[in-house]
């Protein structure tokens, strides 16, 4: 049977476009897309060989800013000096899986995702196509492990998956010239390589993952580049057809690619535009910004992290307030995105204590407005001056507004740009309790007091009856 693009995803209508050979049509992509568009929130772990390095090499710092995932890199060290130098510090105490599960969940994030395989080519799981692995170092199935826990509290998992890797003897580095790897610029030192027997691996090592770990929700492949991707460089399209035959449902990422039609406008972490054909992958990755407007009509999720490294750093101090995190949040899901937020636990699984408390104060923040961030879409105003707006739609065409406001007014009236304000109905959402709306033409103001319930944000319901109508 050929295989489509597109897997049916399993629903008898939904078997028909898989055996008329047809893709998904728009509302198979709306019911598989649904959980992870309500979702809004997901907590990203990059753990692996490096965590246990943590930005230190030979005894001396390698930097205090950015990617400390990336140190074999950074140093320049081939994989047998750095496997000999990190597998010994990479020591996961029993329970690790659980802790990041419970402060995912108490964070009031719906799905995590981890690193099974970053670039340095170490795999979390028992692989039985490698020996640079958990299973063949450890005896141990990382993977197992942290599915197991994420399962156990009701969250979703997904697996970040680099196909780039800088320890595979038959990784032909040499074909592009804008992916890192520690050896770029020198002779292959085993000889001619055939990168096709590293995609044959790397497929099996994705087919590993796929199948034996019950539902996986997410695939966040991880990098090409302008001058290697897609097909040529990893048969993107068998990889994605591969996954899809295993898992129907599940939800991946543009990063196979990088290509117009893909959503990149070039390399850079920003480098991004809202385009994106369903046939490259379900949504776009910018990392570590939020677009200024967005990205109207496509599925997006920024990825960042809490200081300015994704794997461990004892170096790193440069922390992001929970302020900073908590409107992040707010302002991606104004703007119809999900957040997805990094923590970098150390050698042994433990989290740093900085994220802990970050993720425990979204979540403080979550359990008194979640209903103003889960299943909302992005606010009609296109710029509010005291903070931002998300919205959902209600039964009989009623509607909600959510003000998510940063800046108190300090005279106690809030004064939002609303058309068809009259009949409003306003409620504080840390209280629940209901606030006078006075409409004039072209806008409304709510006596919501001098007080602010929340110095970070404090959140408005606002009841419609219809959809809203903004001033112009
Ligand atoms: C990639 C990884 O390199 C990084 O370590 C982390 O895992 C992040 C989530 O994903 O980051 C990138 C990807 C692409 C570019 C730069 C950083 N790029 O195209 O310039």
């Amino acid at each position: 049977m050929v295989m489509t693009r597109r897997v049916a995803i399993g629903l008898p209508v939904l078997l028909l476009a898989d055996s008329l050979g047809g893709a998904e049509t728009a509302d198979q992509r709306n019911a598989r897309m649904r959980w992870w568009r309500e979702a809004r929130f997901g907590m990203f772990v990059h753990w692996g060989l490096y965590s246990g390095l943590a930005g230190t090499w030979e005894g001396k710092p390698v930097g205090d800013r950015g990617g400390m995932e990336w140190i074999q890199d950074r140093v320049k060290a081939d994989t047998e000096t750095y496997a000999k130098r990190a597998i010994p510090l990479f020591q996961p105490k029993p329970g690790f899986a659980r802790e990041w599960a419970r402060l995912a969940k108490e964070a009031g994030c719906r799905y995590v995702v981890v690193t099974s395989k970053h670039h340095d080519g170490f795999a979390l799981h028992d692989s039985k196509v490698s020996d640079f692995d958990a299973g063949s170092v450890l005896g141990r199935d990382l993977i197992r492990e942290i599915v197991d826990a994420v399962r156990a509290e009701g969250l979703r998992i997904g697996f970040y998956h680099s196909v780039i890797d800088w320890h595979h003897d038959q990784y032909e580095y040499a074909r592009s010239k804008q992916l890192p790897h520690p050896l770029k610029g020198r002779p292959y030192p085993n000889g001619a390589r055939d990168h096709a027997k590293y995609v044959e691996y790397l497929h099996a090592q994705v087919n590993e993952l796929v199948s034996g770990y019950g539902p996986v929700d997410i695939l966040w492949w991880d990098y090409s580049a302008q001058d290697f991707q897609g097909q040529e460089a990893w048969r993107a399209f068998d990889l994605m057809d591969r996954v899809r035959a295993k898992h129907p449902a599940i939800v991946m990422n543009n990063r196979l690619f990088r290509i117009p039609e893909a959503g990149f406008t070039g390399m850079g972490t920003d480098a991004v535009s809202a385009r994106l054909d369903p046939k490259y992958g379900d949504f776009i990755t910018p990392e570590q910004h939020i677009p200024a407007t967005g990205m109207p009509g496509v599925d997006w999720e920024t990825c960042m992290t809490m200081n300015t490294t994704w794997g461990y750093s004892e170096h790193d101090h440069a922390w992001k307030s929970d302020e900073t995190l908590i409107r992040n949040l707010i302002d991606i899901a104004s703007k119809g995105g999900n957040y997805l937020l990094n923590i970098g636990p150390k050698s042994d699984g433990s989290a740093p204590a900085e994220s802990v408390k970050a993720m425990q104060a979204i979540g403080a923040w979550m359990k008194v407005n979640g209903e103003a961030v889960y299943a909302t879409a992005a606010g009609p105003f296109e710029k509010l001056d005291w903070g931002r707006c998300t919205q959902k739609q209600l039964r009989n065409g009623k509607s909600r507004l959510y003000l998510h406001v940063f800046d108190w007014p300090k005279d106690g009236r809030l004064v939002v740009p609303l058309a068809n304000g009259a009949g409003v109905r306003a409620r504080l959402m840390a209280s629940g309790k209901s606030l006078p709306v006075q409409a004039t033409a072209g806008q409304i103001s709510i006596a919501v007091g001098v007080q602010a319930p929340d110095r970070i944000a404090s959140v408005i319901a606002l009841d419609l009856d219809g959809p809203p109508s903004v001033a112009r």
